[in-house]
């Protein structure tokens, strides 16, 4: 069953594209100010959803928000990263329920965090509209939801193969070398990312030409090998004259203003910038347009960043703290030292210009604050209805997402760190993003900022190698974090020939959770639903139709305990020529899992088999080595 309420007068955000019947009563939750409380959240009760955020599956007992963030310190005490997510179930041993809430502004979940039986929804403005779900599963649940919100992007075929990022690779040698030691080492490979140094001054849809002398050639090079190049877009614009974005943007006021009508400045990558107006119909099909340049170079994949908005700082504040500098110039005492380095922290993403400027939407002239969450999915709108617009299938994913961005990219999981804690957290982050319609998706393997050690980076590709998106990134200053930067590069080699040996299943595994409006990726209580014990797995996944995984998650660790909710096969593999079979009954086990190894489980019924060694998603999927079948 589900239920439509309307309160106050709500922003339309496109997300829910079937028709549902409005019930033109307030809903029984609601408070007084517009505020939501759930009051009889019991003991055993367990709440799923939320989509991209921090925490464990199990979403009790944590606040969150949702306000897209450029969050580049994912640990426990932040409530809101990249992602905004309205949608949560809540499971109980009597019942069954869900909501999501259509909002595009601030929203806050109290998850019986500040008392034990209550979630407490309260809204920077409460005009929205909740749906209400109720049926006798979670997944029955998420299957009412995403009916309502359309089939999932998955990406072609070739994106679920190796890509290989960096922060960056700043010219065609880099690439090249990336490429040939690929291919010199035989290390499969189907994409290599460029990040923000291969334009001019980091403006879009620009390529600066020393470094990059033909970039289509590059491509073609690429090409021959089959692999594809993808480059970065970001949000801002550069503010330059002469520079034909901010030009034609300029003159047909498709960049975001002030409140006196000017365009509104603010500081990202390439400087003082304008922010597309996205929401505004003619400056996103614009905008789209943009991406030809590249398309006309052979590119055929893109990933957009900075689009929650970022902003590192805005005119108008750089202003305010020169004029306070200014005012303080004689023996600032400390308090006036303490008071600008406030003022300094609080330059990057501040509310008060997320309050200063205005899109035009529908017509409307509307606050950004008020459709924050609308910015990163209708920039993915702009790019992908543009991309394939006759029918092609271009690889896009995003940094920013709102439920409805779902049907035009994936997201990846921003910027993590290479820490072990954060690769539990993707296995997390994975599961409760397939709940809210993003299948494709995957962090950056072996963590983006830090160091990563060659065990992590082990650990972590035995995890990945079954997540949608399979990239390695790193941050600029880091270790390199290539496969070959590793001492045993053979055996991290290894598991990408897994990877390539398993692509065809995870294709068609991702495909049937897209045509069904299910998870590809899931938690072990939604395959079963009477099993109590399975409410407490946070660190083992089903994937698919018929697997489950029990990666290893922590340092100096090659034990570890694993649930089998029924009998399974499990399969414990070194390498492709090294797989042994044992079956292993429902119940808890210690199972001993070396580094060069790893171990997955078949469900009853099903089967498993592994396609021939390929280095690329081209060879990949041809003949079948070896079937398991339990
Ligand atoms: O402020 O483009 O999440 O993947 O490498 C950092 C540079 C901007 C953030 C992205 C990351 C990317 C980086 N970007």
């Amino acid at each position: 069953m589900i239920n439509k309420y309307k309160v106050g007068n709500p922003i339309e955000t496109q997300t829910v594209i079937t028709k549902v019947k409005l019930n033109n009563d307030l809903p029984p939750i609601i408070n007084q100010d517009g505020s939501l409380t759930i009051s009889d959240i019991t003991d055993d009760a367990v709440i799923y959803g939320l989509g991209e955020t921090l925490h464990t599956i199990n979403k009790k007992g944590f606040r969150y928000e949702a306000f897209c963030k450029d969050e580049p310190h994912h640990w426990e005490d932040k409530k809101a990263l990249y992602g905004a997510h309205n949608f949560f179930i809540v499971k109980d041993k009597n019942k069954c329920f869900g909501y999501f809430i259509d909002c595009p502004s601030f929203v806050s979940y109290d998850m019986c965090f500040t008392h034990k039986n209550k979630i407490i929804i309260n809204f920077a403005y409460p005009d929205y509209y909740l749906y209400e779900f109720i049926n006798n599963s979670p997944l029955a649940i998420i299957k009412d939801f995403r009916s309502l919100i359309g089939k999932s992007y998955l990406p072609p075929k070739w994106a679920l193969g190796y890509g290989q990022s960096r922060w960056s690779y700043k010219s065609e040698a880099e690439v090249l070398n990336v490429l040939n030691t690929h291919i010199e080492k035989e290390i499969p490979l189907d994409s290599i990312y460029l990040d923000i140094d291969y334009m001019v001054m980091f403006k879009n849809f620009t390529v600066n030409q020393n470094n990059f002398p033909s970039l289509k050639g590059l491509v073609s090079k690429l090409k021959e090998n089959n692999v594809h190049l993808v480059p970065i877009i970001d949000a801002g614009v550069k503010d330059e004259v002469g520079y034909w974005v901010a030009e034609e943007g300029k003159t047909n006021n498709y960049f975001c203003k002030d409140q006196n009508g000017k365009d509104f400045i603010v500081g990202v990558w390439p400087g003082y910038s304008l922010l597309p107006d996205y929401l505004n119909s003619d400056a996103s099909k614009w905008f789209g347009k943009q991406y030809q340049k590249l398309l006309d170079l052979g590119i055929d994949g893109f990933w957009n960043d900075m689009n929650e908005p970022s902003l590192f700082y805005s005119q108008k504040r750089i202003n305010e703290i020169s004029k306070y500098l200014e005012q303080h110039q004689d023996k600032p005492d400390l308090n006036t030292v303490l008071e600008l380095q406030e003022k300094i922290n609080q330059l990057p993403n501040n509310m008060e210009d997320y309050k200063s400027f205005y899109h035009n939407y529908n017509g409307q002239v509307i606050a950004h604050d008020k459709v924050h969450n609308l910015y990163g999915y209708f920039m993915t709108k702009s790019a992908s209805e543009y991309l394939n617009k006759d029918n092609s299938n271009i690889l896009l994913f995003s940094r920013a997402s709102l439920i409805g961005a779902h049907r035009y990219g994936g997201v990846w999981q921003g910027d993590n760190y290479s820490c072990w804690s954060h690769l539990k957290l993707t296995l997390q982050q994975t599961i409760s993003l397939n709940m809210v319609g993003f299948l494709f998706t995957g962090a950056d393997i072996g963590g983006f900022a830090g160091d990563c050690n060659e065990e992590l980076m082990t650990r972590w590709l035995q995890l990945a190698l079954f997540q949608p998106l399979f990239r390695n990134h790193s941050a600029i200053y880091t270790k390199r974090q290539e496969i070959y930067s590793f001492d045993n590069w053979e055996y991290l080699r290894e598991l990408l020939y897994i990877r390539y040996a398993l692509l065809d299943f995870i294709y068609d595994e991702l495909k049937y959770a897209r045509d069904t409006d299910g998870l590809y990726f899931r938690p072990l209580s939604f395959d079963y639903p009477t099993d109590l014990n399975t409410l407490q797995i946070e660190d083992q996944a089903m994937i698919g139709r018929s697997l489950m995984i029990a990666p290893i998650l922590e340092a100096n660790k090659t034990r570890r305990e694993v649930y089998l909710p029924e009998t399974m096969k499990m399969l414990r593999i070194n390498s492709l020529a090294n797989i042994t079979e044992e079956v292993l009954p429902k119940g808890y086990h210690n199972v001993e899992v070396k580094l060069h190894e790893f171990v997955i489980f078949i469900k009853k019924g099903h089967e498993l088999s592994f396609f021939n060694k390929a280095t690329n998603s081209s060879s990949a999927g041809k003949t079948i080595i070896k079937k398991y079948k339990f």
